[in-house]
């Protein structure tokens, strides 16, 4: 307790909250973190020293660290992953449930003492542009020091956000330990009524680096809600054309489809005077502006992306940010101390440390873990755009739904209307990936890319998007997208990529009235002469299969839609259960 006198703490509510976790973890120091550069060099040297980080080449790596995690500690555990409240429905179906009381019993006996040999870090941080109204603070307190040098590559963290708290306002509550890192004793809890977050057991970044999915998603969407604004899993850019014109849009893609990927899209050389300004790569707070519009901020200040596949043909941009001051968890090691993974430039090395640390053999098991990642500052980004840290955010144009399907999604479509756009949001399939512990590439249900992130009654959360829609007087188009459909021999029929700029070409021709297109029992889908397809090897068999519908395969999907939607009970809105109709009723006429 005379520790928390020493820190001068302002917030009265804070120095409350503190006394209390420190009185239950029991920490043997504690530290608060003021986020300058002097302390993330001392954490990470104290990390070196350790044997958390590696240091990696610095001569072509400068200011970069390799972290090797538990090998069971890799992704987002989304069966440990609990909303608590209490009342069941509040979570909804798709949600992991436990009771408020139950939930903190449990936690309190696991948190009891763990940190008695450890030091705990107090970290404030800031999600979004300093001075905006929709910016918010939170308060983490983590026995990770991994977690809070990922904190200060992700958030605006430190002193800024203790500024920002001066005035008792209020924050998030992040308690994070460790633990033993045992899957059994892992929890990640969030108790959206008291804006707080509980997690043990992990440090994982989105298990662990609470500011991100638990704080900027789940507890941020259950505000949202109640204050009128959207938390999404959304990417952010403007795209820019030859002429100047400016429009911005986001996209919504379930983890590891391709967002960070999109959100740094180079154009082709063809595409000459076509740029992409980053803003986003992973979280969108959207909110309704006085002229009618939808505007979009970026919460965080870093990107926590997928490294594997990351090239100089695929990703050039990413590639070049993450060259300097990056936290690589999970790749391999070169006997030259650079980092490695699988869809790196060049050939692979005949000597390579894995990521468990062990001696590489080729045979057939992976260097880097698929789930392999980078934490590195988004101010770095070669392609940020000039309004990343505008505290108003930018005017939304578009909204893309994006889901990776081997088959039945065409290339891109657009929606009738924004109900109708919601309707596609919610009934979003998509195949599962490595971001999170499961079996990879079984079609589930994950409506909006949120199926993980939404911290209350998805019932309640698609009535909350329709509302929005009608409260906007101007809101964005909404459009759905597939980089990822295939032929028979398994082959991706769309070379994807930097060339996913001809899709995004074709969307902002449709925003500014300039193509017209075939209206299918889905949504709109381009005349394939208002594609432009100049420079690429691609046939004209193949983009017609990319963009077909087929009318079997959509009745055949509308059957899991609807036992999906019908989880919700009478919850769910009725304007879906139109949306759906429609659809239904023009695939049978078509
Ligand atoms: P999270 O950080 O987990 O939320 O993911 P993200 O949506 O930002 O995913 P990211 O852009 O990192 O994409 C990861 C995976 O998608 C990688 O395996 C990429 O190779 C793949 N990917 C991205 N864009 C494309 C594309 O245009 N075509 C194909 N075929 N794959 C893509
Ligand atoms: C995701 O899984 O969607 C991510 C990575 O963006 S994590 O922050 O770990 O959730
Ligand atoms: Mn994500």
């Amino acid at each position: 307790m005379d520790k928390l006198e020493t820190l001068k703490i302002k917030n009265k509510e804070l120095k409350e909250w503190l006394a209390e976790v420190i009185a239950l973890t029991k920490p043997k120091d504690i530290v608060l973190c003021n986020g300058s550069e002097e302390e993330y060099n001392s954490l990470i040297s104290e990390m070196l020293s350790k044997g958390i980080l590696i240091e990696l080449n610095q001569k072509e790596f400068p200011g970069c660290y390799l972290h090797r995690s538990d090998p069971n500690d890799v992704a987002r555990t989304e069966h440990l992953t609990f909303i608590c409240t209490d009342n069941k429905d509040e979570a909804g179906p798709t949600n992991n449930w436990m009771n408020t009381n139950e939930a903190k019993k449990m936690l309190f006996s696991l948190f009891n003492g763990c940190m008695k040999d450890r030091t705990m870090y107090i970290v404030p941080y800031l999600m979004g542009p300093k001075d905006s109204p929709h910016s918010q603070a939170g308060v983490m307190v983590t026995d990770s020091p991994y977690v809070v040098v990922g904190t200060r590559i992700l958030t605006r963290m430190g002193n800024i956000a203790l500024e920002f708290l001066e005035n008792s306002r209020n924050f998030v509550k992040g308690l994070h330990s460790i633990g033993d890192l045992n899957p059994n004793r892992r929890f990640i809890c969030h108790f959206p009524n008291e804006r707080l977050i509980m997690s043990i057991g992990s440090n994982y970044g989105g298990n662990a680096i609470l500011s991100k999915k638990c704080h900027a998603l789940r507890i941020a969407s259950v505000m949202g809600r109640e204050e009128g604004w959207l938390a999404e899993h959304m990417l952010i850019i403007g795209i820019e054309e030859p002429d100047g014109r400016l429009n911005y849009i986001t996209g919504a893609f379930p983890s590891a489809s391709g967002k960070t990927n999109l959100a740094t899209l180079k154009p082709p050389a063809s595409y000459e005077g076509w740029k992409v300004w980053t803003l986003g790569d992973d979280i969108a707070w959207i909110h309704i502006n006085s002229d009618g519009r939808l505007w979009a901020i970026n919460p965080e200040a870093g990107f926590f992306g997928v490294v594997i596949g990351v090239n100089s043909k695929n990703n050039p941009i990413m590639l070049q940010t993450i060259k300097k001051n990056t936290i690589f968890t999970n790749v391999a090691l070169k006997s030259n101390g650079t980092p490695w993974w699988e869809g790196m430039d060049g050939n692979v090395p005949s000597e390579l440390i894995d990521w468990k640390g062990e001696k590489w053999k080729p045979n057939g098991e992976r260097a880097a873990h698929p789930n392999a990642r980078f934490t590195t500052p988004a101010l770095q980004c070669p392609s940020l755009s000039s309004k990343f840290d505008d505290p108003n955010g930018v005017p939304i144009s578009a909204i893309i739904f994006g889901a990776r399907r081997a088959n039945l999604t065409p290339l891109v479509f657009e929606a009738f209307n924004w109900e109708h756009g919601v309707f596609v949001g919610a009934s979003m399939g998509a195949e599962t990936t490595q971001a999170a512990v499961g079996k990879v590439g079984v079609v589930r249900r994950d409506p909006m890319a949120m199926l993980p992130f939404c911290g209350y009654n998805m019932a309640d959360y698609f009535n909350h998007w329709l509302k929005i829609g009608s409260k906007c007087k101007n809101p964005p188009r909404i459009f759905h997208v597939n980089w990822c459909r295939r032929n028979k021999k398994g082959e991706f029929l769309w070379p994807g990529f930097s060339e996913n700029i001809r899709v995004l070409k074709w969307i902002i021709q449709r925003i500014n009235g300039e193509v017209d297109a075939i209206e299918t029992p889905i949504g709109y889908i381009p005349k394939i002469e208002d594609l432009d397809l100049k420079g690429l090897s691609i046939t004209k068999e193949t983009i017609e299969e990319l963009l077909y519908v087929d009318k079997e395969e959509w009745l055949e999907e509308l059957k899991d839609v609807k036992r999906f939607f019908e989880t919700f009970g009478d919850r769910f809105p009725k304007e879906l259960w139109e949306q759906y109709n429609l659809t239904k009723e023009r695939l049978i006429k078509a």
